[in-house]
């Protein structure tokens, strides 16, 4: 035969477009989107199911080691294990500097704990958290020439804070080197200032945790690093805008030609402050703990209208699993944390769900239109962070990386069904209609209707070339 799989019957959706068409595949990689095609090896029949390009979450941490005895829940083989189930096909988790010491050698240790692990293919952004003059001057431009093209900052955390300086100074490496920065916008000593005062009035529950870092602190620190990226002449993109108040900095600067570029997620378009209280107040709440927090239904609305106007151009899940329980203390519910929120772990895990909730909350309740949901999930992401058109399309010539998706199908989140290595999801209960049911990677089937039928290692790392947010191209 002479394609190695047929793909018969189903709907293509784009980033731009849908059609019924038949996809051949040979050698991994899309050869004929066609009416009809010939015979294959491998038939698969998808009558009433939608052919999407593989999903791409561009925002996920995996393996990352903590300063404080936590343990991150998924390595790279239970993170990818997961975001196959959840019908990704690529990740990109963070490369993080520890202070004090080579950028290039951390890279170096995330490879090697990758290596052999993944079953989707991944890329790594980095996390620059120490910037020296040796880091700024040569490992970062030689990293980024090696395909690393993005890297993330901080603008909260004792281990990971920039100042001011700081920042302008790595922007200014990215403008250089044309790579794009990622930024986490949260001004520090405001959330200290409102730490301290929390604790001090012995507000302590998880819940504050979504007073401490408030959005007025997100807000400020989102402008900021829009003005740093104006001064530097660099395009940047702020990751996890939680609400209203980031989310119109970011579309003042995007009025204005400026080259700012966001990413939201999962939490801030169904979850609240209110599911930081728990139950009543009580640590059930450092469940729902993730920086940035979320937010008010207010918020919600706002950030619905921002996937749909263009103002966010990348929806990822922010990935960041800890246990809730774990052993010992390595968990959210550990004894420090239940002294005071500021020691509860800030990430929940997400990776399996993003495109459940997303596809559901907003194709099937007719929030977003379906090429939007492609846009925002795999195409938009690819062509930002250098892996379009071999990645994030449905082309000849493309990696053969195809969700199929039932849109019907109902289904309830259950934390029992999850492939990943966290022992709850916040998103426990969830009614959602549509999800994936078959995962194909290079044109091999990863996963099938929940069942892992790939090897670790049959996921490959990805080169990246540059973000399509410094060419000339746009996205959609
Ligand atoms: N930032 C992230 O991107 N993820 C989890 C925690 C954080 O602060
Ligand atoms: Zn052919
Ligand atoms: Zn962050
Ligand atoms: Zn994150």
């Amino acid at each position: 035969a002479p394609h190695d799989l047929a793909i018969r019957g189903g709907t293509i959706v784009t980033a731009s477009d849908r059609f019924r068409a038949d996809i051949g595949v040979r050698g991994g990689r899309i050869t004929d989107i066609a009416v009809s095609i010939e015979g294959a090896q491998e038939e698969i029949d998808a009558t009433g199911l939608l052919v999407l390009p593989g999903g791409i979450d561009a925002h996920v941490h995996l393996a990352q080691p903590t300063s404080d005895g936590t343990v991150m829940a998924d390595d790279f083989e239970s993170g990818t294990r997961s975001a196959a189930a959840g019908g990704n096909t690529t990740v990109l988790p963070f490369a993080m500097q520890v202070k004090g010491t080579s950028l290039r050698d951390c890279v170096t240790a995330y490879h090697a704990k990758a290596e052999g692990k993944c079953y989707t293919d991944v890329s790594f952004h980095l996390i620059i958290s120490d910037p020296t003059p040796q880091v700024l001057g040569q490992e970062l431009p030689a990293l980024v020439r090696d395909g690393y093209t993005s890297f993330k900052v901080f603008m909260t955390y004792d281990d990971l804070v920039l100042n001011d300086a700081e920042l302008l100074a790595v922007f200014d490496v990215a403008r250089r080197e044309k790579a794009l920065v990622m930024v986490h916008a949260e001004g520090h000593d405001a959330i200290k200032y409102m730490t301290a005062r929390l604790e001090s009035e012995g507000k302590t529950a998880p819940y504050y945790h979504a007073e401490a870092h408030h959005q007025v602190a997100e807000r400020e620190a989102t402008h900021r690093a829009i003005s740093h990226a104006q001064l530097t002449d660099v395009p940047v993109m702020i990751v996890h805008v939680s609400g209203r108040d980031p989310m119109e900095q970011i579309q003042w600067a995007q009025k204005r030609g400026m080259k700012v570029h966001a990413e939201t997620c999962p939490q801030y378009i169904v979850l609240t402050r209110d599911d930081l209280k728990g139950l009543n107040m009580d640590f059930e709440g450092a469940k729902y703990v993730c920086s940035p927090p979320p937010r008010d239904t207010d918020s919600q609305a706002a950030i619905w209208e921002g996937l749909r106007d263009g103002t966010f151009e990348v929806f990822s899940s922010d990935h960041c699993p800890f246990y809730y329980e774990g052993s010992g203390d390595t968990g959210k519910d550990n004894s420090r944390a239940r002294t005071s929120f500021r020691w509860v772990p800030n990430g929940i895990p997400g990776v399996e769900t993003r495109l459940p909730i997303l596809f559901s909350e907003g194709v099937s309740k007719g929030r977003i239109t379906l090429e939007r949901f492609v846009a925002l999930t795999s195409t938009n992401p690819a062509k930002l962070y250098g892996l379009y058109p071999q990645k994030g399309a449905l082309l000849v010539g493309a990696d053969a990386d195809i969700t199929l998706w039932d849109p019907t199908k109902v289904a309830t989140i259950k934390q029992a069904d999850l492939h990943h290595g966290s022992d709850y999801t916040p998103y426990e209960g969830m009614q959602i209609t549509g999800w994936p049911v078959r995962t194909i990677l290079r044109g091999q089937t990863i996963v099938q209707d929940g069942e892992v039928m790939a090897d670790p290692g049959t996921g490959r790392y990805q080169t990246r070339g540059t973000s399509e947010a410094i060419g000339r191209a746009g996205v959609s």
